[in-house]
């Protein structure tokens, strides 16, 4: 016998072992039995790991204990529905593993010792997610996976009327769980609030969201009855209430909302009550704020305590079998445990970056293979060309889908996406509500369907609100599956300063910085029209073969700029480009041997008049179009420098943070040896009006920078 039980434990234990002889009840369905190993290992499993970290060998990490009931809402389902689960769901785990034949324990045993064999994440952090399983692993930022959910479910049905090979079933539900501190998070609001509007709408969306609320976020108490108040008010979403300590109640509602979700493919919430065990998660002491009493209070509803109720009431199991199962999967449990302690973690940084964003040139190449169109060789503005490359790659990927803030009915702010609705049928091309998370959630759902989505967000400064969306959640889902799951998409930002007549910081957004830094992110940012078709292929062909995520950043204020040197010039105006444009390869104008200028975007124009301006005072200059902000075009920019000796680095983006920063400093670590100075806007909002001019970057600033460096 078993000495060293935790209180919780020895509760279990001894509750097990004084359940009454069977009652002559009906026998519990079989799903019970199953349920109840999932449960037993999960509970084994959570104890093994406080055993483990007493020891020092184990890491920080979230338990399930007094959440297992979620492994009759995983028995509810198909286990091919793909779920996006709260961090407590070792019960809903293991209970679809072995519904599929999986030894679910060495996964999670695996996931959290952070061993590079474990399946999912291959030992970069501890979550659920498996490829076989459809559970979509998901970090552990709260409710940031619920936006993604509605996208899954938005894409099993669209998927099915546009015949684009899904990953899903046609009959498929979405299941997304999170817990109730979680449901106060703007992120799960959102998502909330479009499912409810979505449906309102009339669009099937097959989503049963499950609220495991345990009435606490890690020290916080929800208030008695909020979640019901909270999701009760809700128009279109069947909200159904269960205790978790009452197995048949939660099996059979789960069922019921699961069936019916599948049916009319209309959204509903379960709510399911639990407890929490042994604290929020590994170093948190709960003692620091809940009294003793309280803490035990809460065995009294043990759901593993339940399920064995059920198994012995319909005489299925006797108590005292149950109970020494429990001590027996303990054993066998802690042993695993220990050894998975002992499996290789990742081995080098290289290791651990592999999945992150993988390049197969040659294949982006073959797919982005430009060639003319059927259409016209008339020379086009840079809303023109992109506009005529998005209805290229419409027409060409049939899983490609063009969506945001009025791109659909009106064509988008500036006409960039006018009659690409009317041609390619508003099931491909639609307008959304008025939320950018959501739109990301789009995105990322339809995304990890099998669709290229291509969504829009209208300004820079609206991507602020969502960047969790593009930041925590699609740039890491390769990393956190090895490639398992991918999300290739392409957003597309409008962008930057230089607007005339349209003002103002919302307007004019110059800050890069929330871009830059995210691992792996591709960013495009065409500033010719020549280049905006060939780069928004690479971009969807990116997408398509390295499940890229890519930014592809339009500089609003040369949408229609005609002109370069002179009024009627035409210089700003070209015909498409056929060539295909590498992912990171930089363009360079002009082949002055004095001054290389590298900039890009609306740089590029202001560069090349002030290469004029130069050429007039005997300075014969080159300018470099960086084209790619990430990665970086690092060879071909040191090439360019090397060539003059003399660098200038024309940034629009702001002095601190700014991308210039980024083009100086790969310079430096490279070796650069020449004269290297850079220009850049003032660390500014930018204001309405004339004023815009005192914080931007102008012509006679970049003259004078050349001038200066060229005379050092
Ligand atoms: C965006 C974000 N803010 C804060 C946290 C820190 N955090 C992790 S878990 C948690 C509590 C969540 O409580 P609840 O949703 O009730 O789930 P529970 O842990 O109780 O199951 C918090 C605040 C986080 N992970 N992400």
């Amino acid at each position: 016998m078993a000495s060293d039980l935790d209180p919780l434990e020895q509760h279990l234990v001894d509750g097990l072992r004084a359940l009454p002889a069977a009652e002559g009840g009906p026998p519990p369905p079989a799903e019970a039995a199953v349920a109840w190993r999932a449960q037993a290992a999960s509970r084994a499993i959570d104890h093994a790991a406080r055993w483990l970290q007493e020891r020092r060998l184990g890491f920080y990490t979230i338990g399930s204990a007094g959440h297992e009931s979620n492994a009759y809402v995983a028995l509810a389902l198909l286990p091919s529905d793909p779920a996006l689960l709260h961090y407590r769901s070792g019960g809903f785990y293991l209970a679809r593993a072995e519904q599929a034949g999986r030894d679910g324990v060495e996964d999670v045993l695996l996931g959290m010792a952070a061993a590079a064999d474990e399946p999912i994440a291959g030992g970069r952090h501890k979550v659920f997610g498996h490829a076989e399983l459809a559970i979509i692993p998901q970090t552990s930022t709260i409710a940031s996976h619920l936006p993604r959910a509605v996208g899954v479910a938005f894409a099993i049905e669209r998927a099915a009327r546009l015949r684009v090979a899904s990953r899903w079933a046609d009959d498929a539900i979405v299941i997304c769980s999170f817990g109730d501190a979680s449901l106060n998070h703007a992120t799960a609001q959102a998502a909330l609030n479009t499912t409810a509007l979505l449906a309102y709408d009339g669009l099937p969306l097959p989503l049963l969201f499950v609220c495991e609320d345990n009435g606490i976020g890690i020290s916080v108490p929800t208030p008695e009855a909020w979640v019901e108040q909270s999701l009760h008010g809700r128009p279109e979403l069947a909200v159904e209430r269960v205790e978790g300590d009452d197995p048949a109640a939660v099996f059979e509602t789960a069922r019921e909302l699961a069936g019916w979700v599948r049916e009319h493919r209309h959204p509903a919430v379960l709510h399911l009550r639990t407890v929490r065990y042994l604290s929020h998660a590994g170093a948190d002491l709960e003692t620091a704020y809940r009294s003793g009493a309280e803490i035990r209070a809460d065995y009294a509803r043990d759901p593993l305590l339940a399920t064995g109720r059920w198994l012995v009431a319909g005489g299925a199991r006797s108590g005292e079998e149950l109970a020494d199962d429990y001590l027996s999967v303990r054993a066998h449990v802690r042993e695993r445990a220990l050894a998975a302690t002992e499996q290789p973690q990742l081995r080098t940084a290289l290791d651990v970056v592999r999945p992150l964003a993988p390049r197969d040139t040659a294949a982006v190449a073959a797919l982005a293979a430009v060639a003319p169109e059927g259409g016209g060789r008339e020379r086009l503005t840079l809303a023109q060309a992109v506009n005529a490359s998005l209805a290229v790659v419409l027409e060409r990927h049939s899983e490609t889908l063009v969506f945001g803030e009025d791109v659909a009915v009106k064509g988008g702010v500036y006409g960039v996406t006018r009659g690409l609705r009317a041609r390619f049928g508003a099931e491909r091309v639609f307008d959304t509500l008025l939320d950018e998370t959501s739109i990301l959630g789009l995105a990322l759902g339809t995304a990890v369907t099998g669709f290229v989505p291509i969504p829009e967000i209208q300004y820079l400064a609206y991507l602020h609100n969502a960047e969790d969306q593009l930041r925590g959640e699609a740039a890491t889902l390769q990393f956190f599956s090895q490639g398992a799951y991918r999300n290739g998409m392409v957003i597309r930002i409008q962008g930057y300063g230089y607007q005339k007549g349209f003002g103002g910081h919302f307007h004019n957004d110059n800050g890069l910085g929330v871009l830059r830094d995210i691992p792996g992110l591709v960013i495009a940012s065409p500033s010719r029209p020549d280049d905006a078709g060939p780069m928004l292929e690479t971009c969807v062909a990116a997408a398509k073969a390295d499940g890229s995520v890519c930014v592809y950043l339009e500089p609003i204020a040369l949408y229609h700029a005609r002109d370069l040197l002179a009024d009627g010039d035409d210089l700003w105006t070209a015909e498409p480009g056929l060539e295909h444009v590498p992912v990171g390869a930089a363009r360079t104008h002009l082949d002055g041997r004095d001054l290389t200028i590298v900039t890009w975007a609306n740089g590029l124009p202001m560069s090349l008049r002030v290469a004029r301006r130069l050429l007039e005072r005997g300075i014969d200059t080159r300018v470099v179009d960086l084209r790619w902000l990430a990665p970086l075009p690092v060879d071909d920019i040191l090439r360019e420098a090397n060539a003059t000796g003399r660098t200038l680095v024309v940034d629009e983006t702001r002095q601190t943070g700014g991308v210039g920063e980024g083009v100086v400093a790969d310079l430096v670590a490279r070796g650069y040896g020449g004269q290297l100075a850079r220009v850049a806007s003032k660390d500014s909002f930018i204001p309405l009006g004339d004023a815009a001019r005192l914080v931007l970057l102008s012509e006679d600033e970049i003259e004078a920078a050349a001038v200066r460096l060229v005379a050092r």
